[in-house]
């Protein structure tokens, strides 16, 4: 019997953005500034500044970005020549309610997503797009705190609904939150203020108040998937988790017994968006913690009703737990708690490099909710030479990404996983998120731009590009 090598035909590959690490046009068409575009440029090890404002004196790479604004016909094109079937990106929620609290939307943003989405279906290539990726309006923080106030979950369902509607017939795939989980982390301010407008280290309670701006958005997603389905019954709307597996760090009982006690910080939001309701360890700690987090009536209803169809989810890494050394690591190169691992190497930028792990993820998840699975970000982030004669040798990416894909396979052909695609992250160029640097790349495609501005946001294959076209068009088997 011959074994089969290959994913299925309808297996969605691509690669994936978020509107605001490649856009730019901060200010353009009457977009609003989102929480982004007031975070200056950091480094690895040094934080991104928030500032109260767009101040002068200030670099703020999101701004300008890849400048995919202006230049996505080109981008889509080279997308296309790889062979791409889908593409994740985010609808930018400021170029659609620019202040995030009107009435009635912006017509230009709204037709910009219009034409992009139209570029992207003239080749066949399928948008996959994310609602809220780390670029809330602003003016929503200032004015209301962000997620503190349950004002802002009319505020997202109403601009959810709005685009739903809008693109019900050219978008099938869809996800809330990017990353919801990231925000659990309370004690580093950029995730808090990414995922939802609070720097929970200036609150009073800052884990309680996470809990409480986190079932917002819980519930606000629930309704965006219970409206989604209205809009269109075969919208697939998913949530998105960073899912970083812990590993004990040994075998002694303890470590394994931490490591599943740590693993709740991964699973908790995601296990509410898909099993729609809090689980059992939840609420035994914000007993112990004596935390109230403040639930309306019909909360529980919601969440049940608005279940996602599939679990997207990000894996770059995957971390080490070791009891008693619970205040360990950083957080921000993984999990806060965590110990280096001797068997795995590092990237420049202190995340640990394990192939092995993606499929170890894709195994629980799988497990855990038997709903198909979406890897919509996995990638090499590395600083890129351009030769000479302007080719980008990037075999440290395609070892990378092999590797990944192997695991991958082997989860979908071995395992038997419901997988529905694979998005690279970063597939053009863009800002990290992180640390604002442009020099921490992912891409197939480089764009000529520097940490400090500079550069003639050209376009350039590396060597990657013509490697991932060869995996898609042989799907999968020739890596
Ligand atoms: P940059 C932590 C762990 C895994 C993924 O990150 C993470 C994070 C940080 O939140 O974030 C995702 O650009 C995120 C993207 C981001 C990408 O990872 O710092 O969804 O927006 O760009 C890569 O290297």
């Amino acid at each position: 019997m011959r074994i089969e090598n290959k994913l299925p035909e309808d297996f969605l590959w691509g690669g994936a953005v978020a509107a605001h690490q490649v856009e730019g046009a901060w200010n353009e068409d009457g977009k609003g500034p989102s929480v982004v575009d007031v975070l200056t440029a950091g480094a690895h090890g040094v934080d991104r500044k928030i500032t109260e404002e767009v101040k002068d004196g200030f670099y703020y790479p999101n701004h300008v970005a890849s400048d995919f604004y202006h230049h996505y016909k080109e981008d889509i094109r080279l997308f296309a020549e790889m062979g791409f079937k889908c593409f994740r990106t985010s609808i930018a929620w400021t170029r659609i309610f620019p202040k995030g609290d009107e009435q009635e939307p912006n017509e230009a943003g709204l037709q910009f997503y219009d034409d992009l989405f139209d570029e992207l279906l003239k080749y066949g290539i399928q948008p996959v797009v994310t609602l809220s990726h780390f670029e809330m309006p602003f003016y929503l923080v200032k004015q209301y705190g962000g997620w503190k106030d349950r004002k802002l979950v009319d505020f997202f369902v109403r601009y959810s609904v709005t685009v739903m509607e809008r693109y019900k017939d050219k978008v099938k795939y869809w996800m809330t939150f990017n990353e919801i989980n990231n925000q659990k982390n309370y004690r580093y301010p950029l995730f808090g203020y990414s995922c939802s407008g609070v720097i929970f280290t200036e609150e009073e309670n800052p884990e309680e108040c996470m809990y409480q701006v986190v079932h917002h958005q819980l519930v606000a997603s629930a309704l965006a998937v219970k409206k989604g389905h209205e809009i269109n019954p075969d919208f697939q709307i998913g949530c998105m988790i960073a899912f970083v597996p812990l590993y004990p760090f040994s075998c002694r009982p303890e470590d394994m017994m931490y490591s599943v006690e740590a693993m709740h910080d991964r699973y908790l939001f995601g296990d509410v968006q898909a099993r729609g309701k809090y689980p059992s360890y939840i609420h035994k700690e914000w007993e112990r913690k004596g935390f109230h987090i403040h639930m309306e009536k019909e909360d529980e209803k919601i969440l049940r009703e608005g279940v996602v169809d599939y679990v997207g989810f990000s894996y770059y890494m995957t971390n080490v737990v070791e009891a008693g050394k619970e205040e360990e690591g950083n957080g921000l190169d993984g999990f806060l708690g965590s110990v280096g691992n001797p068997f795995v190497p590092k990237s420049d930028w202190g995340w640990q490099i394990d192939p092995v792990g993606l499929r170890y993820a894709l195994n629980l998840l799988y497990e855990r909710y038997q709903k198909p699975l979406f890897i919509v970000e996995n990638g090499f982030g590395a600083i890129d030479k351009v030769n000479g004669d302007g080719t980008i040798e990037d075999d440290y990416r395609i070892a990378y990404l092999k590797a990944h894909v192997e695991e991958m396979k082997k989860a979908v052909l071995l395992d038997g996983v419901d997988l529905i695609g694979y998005t690279p992250w970063g597939c053009i160029d863009c800002v990290s998120f992180t640390t604002g640097e442009m020099k921490k790349r992912y891409g197939f495609i480089y764009v000529d731009r520097d940490n400090e501005g500079n550069g003639t946001l050209e376009r350039r294959r590396k060597k990657s590009f013509f490697w991932y076209k060869k995996v898609i068009e042989s799907g999968g088997e020739i890596l």
